[in-house]
């Protein structure tokens, strides 16, 4: 019996010791958590367990212009990802923009600068903005612009005709507009980004992007998965926050309420002194109702918690005329600040941005040109009108 009461003690002893260890090593995970809410499944990715270096600052970071780069404290840990920083994005992915969507300039050049413009073709300028998804109004503008300063001016050159284009388009863009993310923190808390859209559109890329865009300007950032609809999903935003060394907050179980994860996410990201948690939804529901409520449920219940400083709609530029329908819906059921225009890089439709920002009166603040991991971009007016007008 004694012998017994004796190996149960060693064996407790064990077990307490191996506990602690344990408790340290998450600890260590996790960095700077305090007091973390119950029940919160922090995902560093294999990330900090596999000896990663915790999230940036943690480690020794440099900004070497072009990108920050992360200094490992031990030699044998293997490197997080460098991101790109937001700078030097858009010089990079212009070419790409330009190959996409100068199409519409060049076919708008080529029919103003022929000169003697008569009704029909004035009807030929219209149908390419209007192809160009620039929408009704935006385009009877532009082409009511042009019309005037080809009688008054009587100029029809090229170089004279990409000089008004310029302008005119500019003007539909509105540089006026404040296209900042929220990304610091905002009153000695984290600023909460809520990412929505419909299915497909790339929520899910667009979060591990910007992920990657604050990282790079040195920020804490935690993800949350509140896309509880698929269990891949968390998965597939776990594994981008693994790259850059970024804690994810998840439920294991299919069909947890998303809310909840949402909440658990900010809770999480305020215990850890955070900048920024960004939360990935669901797209794909039973209905539209369905997923309307359950967003707005979501919107609520992190409101308990914290202010949401930035709702993203997310869009896909290809989906046209659908695709504004699904914005105006979100708009209304939710509220939205800024809009992420993805795929612009596969279409020729880039008027969309004007199109799209009228509708709703909020600016496009990002744009994705790529499945990469580093193409998505500030959105830059005058950068994109240039990528048109070449
Ligand atoms: N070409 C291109 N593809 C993109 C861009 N952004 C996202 N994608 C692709 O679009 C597909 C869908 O992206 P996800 O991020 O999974 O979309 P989602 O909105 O999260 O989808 P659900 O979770 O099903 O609602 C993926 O294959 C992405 O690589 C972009 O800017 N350009
Ligand atoms: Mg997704």
């Amino acid at each position: 019996m004694n012998d017994l009461w004796e190996y149960l003690a060693v064996a407790s002893v064990v077990a307490l010791a191996g506990l602690a260890v344990l408790v340290g090593l998450v600890r260590g995970r996790i960095g700077r958590t305090k007091g973390l809410p119950p029940d919160t499944d922090l995902r560093p990715g294999q990330g900090r367990g596999d000896g990663i270096p915790a999230a940036p600052r943690g480690a020794d970071v440099q900004d070497t212009g072009g990108f920050v780069a992360v200094q490992e404290r031990e030699p044998s840990t293997p490197t997080l990802q460098r991101p790109d920083s937001a700078r030097g994005r858009l010089a990079r992915l212009r070419a790409r923009l330009a190959r996409s969507n100068n199409a519409i300039g060049v076919a708008l050049l080529a029919l103003l600068s022929r000169g003697g413009l008569d009704d029909a073709a004035w009807e030929e300028v219209e149908d390419t903005l209007l192809q160009a998804d620039l929408g009704v109004e935006a385009t009877e503008e532009l082409v009511a612009s042009l019309r005037t300063r080809v009688r008054v001016d009587g100029e029809t050159d090229v170089e004279t005709v990409r000089g008004w284009l310029r302008t005119d388009l500019l003007k539909l863009v509105d540089p006026s507009m404040d296209r900042r993310v929220a990304g610091a923190r905002v009153g000695g808390r984290p600023a909460v980004v809520l990412v929505v859209g419909v299915n497909g559109t790339g929520k899910t890329t667009t979060v591990g992007k910007l992920a990657r865009v604050l990282v790079a300007e040195n920020k804490d950032v935690v993800l949350g998965a509140a896309d509880t609809f698929r269990a891949a999903a968390a998965d597939q935003l776990q594994t981008w926050g693994e790259r850059v060394g970024v804690v994810t907050v998840r439920s294991e179980r299919e069909g947890a309420d998303p809310a909840s994860v949402a909440f658990d996410a900010v809770a999480a990201a305020a215990e850890m002194e955070c900048d920024v948690v960004l939360i990935d939804t669901a797209g794909r529901l039973h209905n539209k109702v369905g997923l309307m409520d359950e967003l707005g449920k979501v919107k609520r219940v992190i409101e308990k918690r914290s202010p949401v400083d930035e709702v993203l709609l997310v869009l896909d530029a290809t989906t046209g005329q659908n695709g504004m329908r699904q914005a105006e819906v979100f708009a209304e059921v939710i509220g939205i600040t800024g809009i992420v225009l993805t795929k612009l890089d596969g279409t020729a439709k880039g008027g969309i941005v004007v199109n799209v920002q009228r509708k709703l009166g909020v600016p496009v603040k990002l744009i994705g040109l790529g499945e990469g991991p580093d193409d998505l971009a500030p959105f830059d007016p005058a950068a994109f009108v240039d990528a048109i007008v070449g």
